[in-house]
């Protein structure tokens, strides 16, 4: 969009719409996970597999009613420990795939699959 942007009352015009929008939409872009979400219930990441393309943010959230955490097999990502309705995003910018647990309850694991772009 800024290599569209003149100096025309117009383009002016536009941008400051664009703008207006932009800090309009700021609390609900925050309020909701904007990528895609895996939720965590009855000791179960869901989906077990995502896929996604480079560059996406995935939310978890807790919707067990006991804490659990999100950490990656490789450590490149690792969530606090997670009470009921909070969350964790990570923003995955490799492709590859990457496994996670729960490190209070090693059973449960996931991945998420990441797609070059
Ligand atoms: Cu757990």
């Amino acid at each position: 969009m800024l290599k569209t942007l003149r100096t025309g009352a117009l383009a002016l015009a536009l941008s400051l719409g664009a703008v207006a929008g932009l800090v309009v939409s700021r609390p609900a872009i925050s309020a909701a996970a904007a990528g895609p979400t895996v939720k965590i219930d009855n000791f179960v990441f869901g989906p077990a597999a995502l896929t996604v393309p480079v560059g996406t943010t995935v939310t978890w959230i807790n919707q067990d009613d006991i804490p659990h955490t999100v950490v990656a097999s490789d450590r490149s990502f690792k969530s606090k420990v997670l009470d009921s309705d909070e969350r964790f995003s990570f923003t995955f910018t490799k492709p590859g795939e990457f496994g996670y647990f729960c490190s209070l309850h090693p059973h449960m694991v996931g991945k998420v699959i990441v797609k070059a772009a």
